[in-house]
């Protein structure tokens, strides 16, 4: 991964601690600019001397060190003591458009206000307006920065929002009147960002009359900081989660003044289980469409059941009237003269045409990793560790894949350490029985789609996975033809995540996606869904592109600590919306036909 955006974060970090404490102006523009500077080069400054380092705009000795310490340790010294000084809450304030670091000095030196929190009370008890810089048109302001960032709290990430989702399922399953608990909604279609969370508690048919108890159980979920509207059978409550610092570890829920997220619960009898799971599964597009095929088929459909129309306005359910279907969704879509269609597919992207019966691929169909790193480049594990866990998940194989040269500041192989490594693999598959280890590398696709290590060493890998790294602000037309280079590359047997998008927090490369799918099936490249909950690419509607122009998938979860294997879920979620059959999924096939498909690529 390009460095150049995390040197930039962070400069521009400092840029912002220096002013609120208050340090000389010359020092904190020296840090904007070369932020800047970082942020906007095309080149990766990880694999600059220091000459090229000081010829950028605004680079000077001092900031050309700093980058030169970060690339090697990752870190930089000074901004860490810095870090000290400042609270993290009021790091928070200057994220709040009207509070520039002038005016959170002023509210942390002279009103000893150092989060968003003691702010709103400031705010609320006027306190804030003895204090300098603040007038009652500057303080609207801010109140209104914290009203729009609370409504507009980003959409959080499926990881994340799993294990919050997890936790209140547990709670509910747990409750004695709860005969099952799932999620709904946008994590039920395994969306890669959620809005809010959708939980649905099915009562259990002999306590029929405790919804309210369970209503009162979800409400007292540890890590609910406040409750919107409860009623007798449905809640909606926020949970704060703690900030993000790990960007690539899952954090547990827990209270904090991090991001937060809605969670919205409906508990319902068996009876009409199924129809307030498919309501509430949605997505409402798909939703729509089977409402008006109830309608043309003389039914109506809502979330308490599928009813036969009478003409009378009022809903069939106040009067009622027995359902045609309502306890699964299974008897409903039948009614409607529709296989079930699984709830990744449910957006309205011609599910409705798809003749079933539906077969996408699933997590237990997944046999081997082809993406994995160990601590030769930036990962966690030894060649055995990482083929003991993957024999553990009941694979046949694993590939070692790390980095290369170009990678540096993720420890990536010169060509000979390469060679060393690749023996090392082999010797591994020697000592160990049951899983077969083979030797691969995520090779760099430099700026222009050339690879990172000759074609002789190539060929000496089981698997090349190529992927982008750096330069991910190209523009479309330069991307596309850097990507079209590498799947063209006789010995590229994946693309690894095509984009390198990061969700919530870098856009990443923009190809045509139709050019890409036609030449990765033209030439027998198969594309990765990296699993990972920050990546998911390729996302949804690009796998989807690829299946419909019939190219291989390969799913991987990228390790580089044991956890990671965990994330494969998300990348069949993913997968899964994207349609992708185990037929097509390098990882679903025995280990004869998937070995025998690498060799095939370039190797004679
Ligand atoms: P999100 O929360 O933005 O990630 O996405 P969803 O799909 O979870 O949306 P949400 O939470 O607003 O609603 C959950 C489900 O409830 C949605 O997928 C379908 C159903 N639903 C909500 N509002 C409507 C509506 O106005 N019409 C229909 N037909 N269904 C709706
Ligand atoms: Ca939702
Ligand atoms: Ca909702
Ligand atoms: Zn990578």
């Amino acid at each position: 991964m390009s460095l150049n955006q995390p040197l930039a974060d962070i400069l521009a970090r400092m840029a912002k601690m220096l002013d609120v404490l208050g340090e000389d102006a010359f020092k904190v523009n020296a840090h904007t600019r070369a932020a800047r500077t970082f942020e906007g080069l095309a080149d990766d400054v990880g694999t600059m001397s220091r000459e090229q380092l000081l010829a950028l705009q605004g680079v000077g000795p001092k900031l050309a060190d700093k980058a030169i310490e970060f690339r090697t340790t990752g870190r930089i010294a000074e901004h860490d003591e810095l870090a000290t000084r400042v609270p993290a809450g009021v790091m928070d304030m200057m994220e709040l458009p009207g509070v520039g670091p002038k005016t959170a000095r002023v509210l942390w030196q002279e009103g000893a206000i150092s989060d968003i929190p003691s702010l709103e009370r400031a705010i609320a008890d006027g306190s804030i307006l003895t204090l300098p810089r603040m007038g009652e048109k500057s303080v609207a302001k801010i109140k209104e920065s914290i009203a729009f960032r609370r409504a507009n709290s980003q959409r959080l990430w499926l990881g994340r929002a799993h294990d919050v989702a997890d936790v209140f399922i547990e709670r509910l399953k747990a409750h004695h009147a709860v005969a099952d608990a799932v999620a709904a909604g946008s994590l039920r279609r395994g969306r890669d960002t959620i809005g809010d969370l959708d939980i649905l508690a099915c009562l259990r048919e002999s306590h029929l009359s405790d919804a309210a108890g369970v209503v009162e159980c979800f409400r007292a979920t540890p890590g609910v900081s406040s409750v919107l509207a409860s009623g007798e059978n449905k809640c909606s409550v926020r949970v704060s989660l703690a900030h993000d610092f790990g960007r690539w570890s899952r954090t547990h829920t827990a209270e904090g003044d991090g991001p937060s997220i809605q969670v919205d619960l409906r508990v319902t009898p068996p009876a009409t289980w199924g129809a307030t799971l498919l309501y509430f599964t949605g997505s409402k597009e798909h939703n729509i469409r089977l409402r008006e095929r109830a309608i043309a088929r003389g039914m109506t459909l809502s979330e308490w059941g599928l009813f036969a129309a009478d003409g009378i306005e009022s809903p069939p359910h106040t009067r009622g009237c027995t359902p045609i279907a309502a306890a699964t969704e299974e008897d409903i879509y039948r009614a409607l003269g529709l296989p079930f269609i699984p709830p990744e597919a449910r957006e309205d992207r011609g599910e409705f045409e798809h003749l079933g019966p539906w077969r996408l691929i699933d997590l237990a169909d997944i046999r081997a990793e082809l993406h994995a790193h160990t601590k030769a480049s930036d990962g966690s594990l030894t060649i055995l560790e990482l083929a003991e866990d993957a024999k553990r998940r009941g694979f046949h194989t694993i590939a070692v894949t790390d980095h290369s040269q170009s990678s540096a500041q993720a420890g990536g192989l010169k060509p000979d350490r390469l060679r060393e490594h690749i023996a090392a693999v082999r010797e591994a598959n020697r000592h160990i029985t049951g899983i077969t280890i083979l030797a691969g590398s995520e090779v760099d696709i430099l700026s222009d789609g050339s690879l990172d290590y000759d074609d002789d060493l190539l060929r000496e890998l089981d698997v090349v996975v190529a992927s982008p790294h750096a330069a991910l602000s190209q523009d479309p037309a330069t991307a596309t033809a850097r990507l079209l280079r590498a799947i063209a590359h006789p010995l590229v047997h994946i693309l690894g995540h095509p984009t390198g998008r990061l969700i919530n927090r870098r856009p990443g490369l923009s190809p045509d996606i139709p050019a890409l799918v036609a030449a990765a099936r033209a030439h027998n490249v198969a594309l990765e869904i990296n699993a990972h909950w920050m990546r998911l690419d390729l996302r949804d509607t690009h796998t989807r592109a690829a299946i419909d122009a019939g190219c291989l998938i390969a799913i991987d979860c990228d390790v580089h600590e044991p956890s990671d294997f965990d994330n494969l879920a998300f990348g069949v979620t993913t997968a899964r919306r994207g349609w992708v059959t185990p037929e097509r999924c390098l990882n679903a096939w025995p280990a004869d036909r998937l070995h025998d498909w690498l060799r095939s690529k370039g190797r004679g």
